[in-house]
């Protein structure tokens, strides 16, 4: 049984990480059973969730512990796909987990509105003096972060225009279709999903509203896969 270590459940959703969600998604997906463990990234074998204990193997990173299920259970999902189509899974994928992900990310931990509905979603519940300790520090841990890569450097409407591009092309990818790459799931559907879910159903800042779902595409998509793998 693989056990994946991911942080608590919020927002209502099953993780406030996508690539949480993305792993857990996966294993939906493959109908691989699996248990969840809260887990404390510090403690993580690279500082970050999600990680995966699979017997007595432990895998590090979304990207490597689908590798390992794809190694260790079969490509269920792409072993049909073209290499056209396997390479346009990923250039989608690292559009949302390089590009997209900062923009999520700052408008969840910079952005004032957003930092206010996750402050209360991730802190709300520590005692009083923890409570107004800890989110200011972590918040300028994750500020420095996103300087660092880049996103944090522009202005708030420049980020968001950013995500909207990216949704924009994401939306002409999927087009008529039921899912990323056809009309059967594949493994780029559980990064899809993880993504356009938080976007489109977790709290979001004013600079954020109403931008996915100027893609009814998007949306139905967002639904057809709550539907199918996480009913
Ligand atoms: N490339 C990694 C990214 C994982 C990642 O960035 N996780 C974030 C949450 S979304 C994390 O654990 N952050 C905690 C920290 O940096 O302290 C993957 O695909 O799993």
């Amino acid at each position: 049984m693989v056990t994946l270590y991911q942080f608590a459940p919020a927002f209502g959703l099953p993780n406030p990480s996508p690539f949480c969600f993305k792993v857990e998604t996966y294993l939906r997906m493959i109908g691989e059973p699996y248990e969840t463990k809260v887990a404390n990234p510090r403690r993580a074998p690279k500082g970050k969730l999600p990680f995966i204990k699979d017997g007595t193997i432990v895998v590090s990173d979304s990207f490597h512990i689908i590798q390992h299920l794809i190694k260790t259970r079969g490509d269920k999902l792409d072993g049909g796909l073209s290499e056209e189509s396997k390479a346009l899974g990923h250039v989608i994928r690292r559009t949302l987990e390089e590009g997209t992900y900062f923009g999520l990310v700052y408008s969840r931990w910079v952005d004032n509105a957003g930092f206010e509905a996750a402050k209360n979603e991730f802190f709300g519940s520590m005692p009083a003096i923890a409570k107004a300790l800890v989110p200011p520090i972590a918040r300028g841990m994750v500020k420095k972060q996103t300087e660092a890569q880049g996103t944090g450097r522009h202005a708030p409407e420049d980020i968001y225009a950013m995500v909207a591009d990216d949704l924009s092309a994401l939306s002409v990818l999927l087009g008529e279709k039921s899912f990323f790459l056809g009309d059967t799931p594949s493994s780029i559907d559980a990064t899809a999903y993880a993504f356009l879910a938080l976007l489109l159903w977790a709290p979001k800042p004013p600079g954020l509203s109403g931008v996915i779902e100027k893609h009814p595409n998007l949306v139905a998509y967002g639904e057809r896969m709550r539907n199918r793998f996480w009913k």
